[in-house]
């Protein structure tokens, strides 16, 4: 996979990707990140990429020219093209996991106000979103998409860091987890944990991510039927208790 970031600050974002497990999987091909200039692309004699809005208003926005430019440079059969922006689709890992299997995606990173309308309606596949708050650029957005997507390419996740997202718990809140020492400050790590006992361990994980999830993110549960949830519970309450 290759990804193109299209951007007024490469120099902000590349020490990111240059580093730690994203930087291991560009170091190994496994994919291939690359940062497009915007200014370079500018006509203009002063490399101006900006100018104010039609019809007043605050601040400025990108203009279509350069952005015009910077995508024609790259921009192939197979591209997927994303703008982001606070009005777009919200972000998930379902879309992480659709995006690493696409071939080459273009981020266009907005400074400002935005960027042209027409770059929206002529050039881009997608209008994404992180969440419900407001940046002061795209960059961030795209490097946070970056790195959900490069984790789930096969390979770029060493046996360290893999875990294996199990279908039927993918939807849940992680459970607790505890390391050395047995207590810390007078708390105990829960004596299940110690016991030995792989399929107690194992229910009880799966009993706090679901307890947890339910206390925290109802919504990520309304695909299931709360029967089909109490049944499960109580299963592995029995299996937890058990002598
Ligand atoms: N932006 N998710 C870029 C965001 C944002 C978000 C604000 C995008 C400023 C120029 N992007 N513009 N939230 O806050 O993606």
């Amino acid at each position: 996979m290759k990804i193109d970031i299209i951007t007024l600050f490469p120099e902000l974002i590349e020490t990111y990707t240059n580093n730690g497990i994203i930087g291991r999987g560009v170091e190994n091909n496994l994919l291939k990140i690359n940062y497009v200039n915007l200014r370079e692309f500018s006509e203009d004699k002063h490399k101006k990429v900006d100018d104010y809005p039609y019809g007043g208003g605050p601040g400025m926005l990108l203009k279509p020219e350069p952005l015009y430019n910077a995508i024609s440079s790259i921009k192939r059969e197979n591209s997927y093209v994303i703008y982001l922006s606070p009005k777009g689709n919200l972000f998930t890992q379902q879309k992480a996991a659709e995006y690493a299997s696409y071939e080459h995606i273009i981020f266009i990173v907005g400074h400002y106000e935005g960027i042209d309308q027409r770059i929206i309606d002529m050039f881009v596949d997608e209008e994404v979103s992180i969440g419900d708050y407001v940046l002061t650029s795209g960059e961030l957005p795209a490097l946070i998409i970056t790195d959900a997507v490069a984790r789930l390419i096969p390979g770029v996740l060493g046996s360290m860091e893999s875990i294996v997202e199990e279908s039927h718990s993918s939807n849940l809140l992680e459970y607790p987890q505890y390391t050395r020492p047995e207590e810390f400050m007078g708390h105990k790590v829960p004596e299940i944990i110690l016991s030995g006992n792989h399929q107690k361990i194992k229910a009880w994980r799966e009993l706090k991510s679901i307890e947890l999830t339910i206390e925290r993110r109802k919504d990520k549960l309304i695909d299931i039927d709360s029967k089909e949830i109490e049944k499960r519970c109580e299963k592995l309450d029995k299996i937890i208790k058990r002598g």
